[in-house]
């Protein structure tokens, strides 16, 4: 071991094909995503243009003129439908997947490049640009499509094909002479790669991946080298807008992480995605070198992230312009641009840190996001879908035209121009299985998302097939059935949420104790019999969160959270004026389900106070306090709201 690297933790994730969500919460959702999600999105591929793109029949002055992104959405469809075809066969959606691989398949260049933009608009100008044409975070979404494909079906083909992409790309990118000493734009391949090495084991891949890490942020910058190659002044270029190489107070080239090498980066700064991405493929590269400096920046950056500028939602990046990161603390609620992709791409990195650390804590933030920033992206219906996640909405904004990006419109739509959103959320859901559980080396089984699913768990010694039942997030009540082929020894731990004040465990009906890791995991190492039951109850009581107090936007506001769920007020529930209500702390709230409203959700109800403005006619200010009147408060699940009538929505109450 070299110095500054590190002994890694072993735990690995039980792969999404070895685990199938069986029931519940998740089911609902996994369905509606296979069902209705895949179709729709593929609907909206073909509309659009982006399949017929595949056939580089446009030409200029025919529409739909292909966009360097499209790669990007076709490639994440396909992954999506792969994970699903995996899981459940299905014929149609199988041809449809081919049909895609036929065409990239015809299109490859003889070389092994594979980009239908360049192929289509721009062949000369091929790996002239990478800071901004995508050509390398759309191969690294073909890449995770194809690793995907194979898994799911252990067809060789489309594998292959983008395998000499990436062989392409290998070569012409890197240190040597005559190579192209540069990094994608948007990170997205170096995760990517990081897959193709653990499914290979071809050190090429992760080198490749460590180079563009690495190369990142050094200098000379080589987006600059890049532009004086195509013959322009960096100073002068056409792109300088998005460069906005003086704009951000950390440095040029901050809004694309590459203003300083990583292990320099003290903080997250500039367009969220690309971070999220970035982060990921850090935290991966310092689990399979491993290497202790990379895993250091990374908790570093977590920090930044989740304690100064991570909504409760776990929304990240809170500004429209560039889709970035502002300063520490600054959570604005109506203007928050909280791109789905973003609350994506931090269950990503969320996930990978879990598994270098071992560390409950990225646990408890995977989840949050995934119940809150995530799945709000999608309407109960599954086809209709936001870009951004705010976490307060005044209609009057709108309709007065001060909020005018349409992808801040709050209200769910079907497609967007950059519509990177739809088909991230689709591939994440397909593949939720490979987020609820590890294993490791040593005999251990970690439960990390409370999810009604089975999964065979390959331990050294043999396979454990567990079933979990639960109806979590509705309530804690979690029990698992372990099926063994007989006494089997291996510790089983659970993740003790953060939010959780309390909890009991019983074996068969007994009470059991479990020992409380410092990683925050309920453990219980034991000889496991056939048919074993453990149940497993974490309280889950209604919380009122406050902020930080520096949030100045959320200043004597709290936020209601039951378990993982962050509730709001809806204007259907509350009227328009959410800003009259006022939560009363000494209350005690109560959460009941209800089957009818929402598809089933459980709602939070309780006294609450409103102000009452019938004597506030023709007066704007005044030194009187408003007088209070009681009002029954409601509060829904923040990922479900907008799904009724129009209507404003509030996160943050204020409170008395
Ligand atoms: O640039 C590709 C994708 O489009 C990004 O990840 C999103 O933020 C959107 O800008
Ligand atoms: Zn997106």
């Amino acid at each position: 071991m070299t110095p500054g690297n590190t002994q890694p933790i072993n735990m690995n994730p039980v792969e999404w094909k070895k685990v199938q969500i069986a029931g519940g919460f998740w089911k609902h959702k996994s369905d509606i995503n296979r069902f209705i999600t895949l179709p729709a999105i593929y609907q909206q591929l073909k509309d659009s243009g982006r399949i017929e793109s595949l056939n580089l029949t446009w030409r200029p002055g025919l529409p739909h003129k292909p966009h360097p992104y499209w790669d990007s959405d076709i490639a994440k469809w396909i992954e999506a439908a792969s994970y699903s075809v995996g899981m459940f066969p299905d014929a149609d959606l199988r041809d449809k997947i081919e049909d895609l691989i036929d065409k990239y398949e015809k299109i490859q260049h003889p070389d092994g490049y594979l980009n239908t933009y360049f192929l289509a608009v721009e062949p000369a100008n091929r790996w002239t640009n990478v800071y901004v044409m995508h050509e390398l975070y759309c191969a690294g979404h073909l890449l995770e499509a194809a690793i995907a494909h194979y898994q799911a079906t252990g067809k060789e083909r489309f594998l292959g094909i983008v395998r000499r992409y990436i062989d392409h790309i290998d070569a012409k990118f890197g240190k040597g002479k005559g190579k192209i000493p540069g990094y994608p734009g948007h990170p997205e391949l170096e995760l990517a790669l990081v897959r193709l090495y653990r499914l290979t084991g071809e050190p090429k891949y992760l080198d490749l991946a460590s180079f563009f890490v690495n190369q990142r942020g050094t200098q000379p910058y080589f987006f600059e080298q890049e532009a004086l190659q195509r013959g322009e002044d960096p100073e002068q270029s056409p792109y300088k807008e998005i460069l906005n190489k003086n704009y951000l107070p950390a440095g040029p080239y901050a809004l694309f992480q590459a203003h300083l090498p990583v292990r320099e980066q003290k903080s997250a700064e500039g367009h969220v995605v690309r971070a999220m991405y970035l982060y990921s493929a850090m935290a991966d590269l310092a689990k399979e070198i491993p290497d202790a400096s990379l895993q250091a920046a990374c908790e570093e950056l977590w920090q930044d992230v989740t304690e100064r500028k991570m909504y409760i939602t776990g929304g990240v990046g809170s500004l429209e312009i560039s889709e970035r990161f502002t300063f520490p603390y600054d959570l604005p609620n109506e203007t928050a641009y909280n791109e789905t992709c973003a609350s994506i791409g931090l269950v990503f990195w969320a996930h990978r840190m879990l598994h270098v650390t071992g560390n409950r804590k990225y646990g408890d933030i995977l989840e949050q996001t995934l119940y809150n920033g995530v799945l709000s992206g999608v309407s109960l219906s599954g086809d209709l879908f936001f870009y951004c996640n705010h976490l307060a909405v005044e209609w009057q904004v709108y309709y007065n035209r001060i909020l005018r990006n349409p992808r801040m419109w709050p209200e769910r739509k079907p497609w967007f121009d950059v519509s990177c959103c739809p088909p991230n959320l689709a591939r994440l859901f397909a593949s939720l299985g490979q987020y609820c559980y590890s294993y490791d080396s040593e005999g251990n089984v970690y439960v990390h998302l409370y999810i009604e699913s089975t999964a065979e768990v390959p331990l050294p010694l043999g396979t454990v097939f567990l079933r979990q039942e639960t109806a979590y997030p509705w309530n804690g009540n979690i029990r698992f059935t372990f099926s063994l082929q007989g006494p089997f020894q291996f510790g089983f731990l659970l993740r003790l949420p953060e939010w959780c004040p309390g909890y009991s465990i019983e074996l068969n009906g007994s009470p059991l104790a479990a020992e409380l890791q410092d990683s925050g995991y309920l453990k219980i190492q034991r000889v496991w019999n056939p048919g074993d039951i453990l149940s497993l109850q974490l309280e889950m009581p209604i919380q009122l969160m406050e902020s930080h107090p520096y949030v100045r936007m959320n200043a004597r506001a709290k936020a209601i959270k039951r378990g993982p769920l962050v509730y709001c007020l809806e204007e259907e529930d509350m009227g328009s004026h959410l800003e009259t209500i006022l939560l009363d702390p000494e209350e005690v709230y109560t959460a009941s389900f209800e089957p009818e409203t929402l598809n089933g959700i459980v709602v939070i109800q309780g006294k609450a106070w409103k102000k009452d403005t019938s004597d506030w006619e023709g007066v704007l200010y005044r030194s009187r306090p408003a007088t209070l009147i009681p009002v029954l408060l409601k509060a829904i699940p923040y990922f479900c709201w907008g799904n009724r009538s129009r209507g404003n929505m509030t996160v943050w109450i204020a409170s008395k």
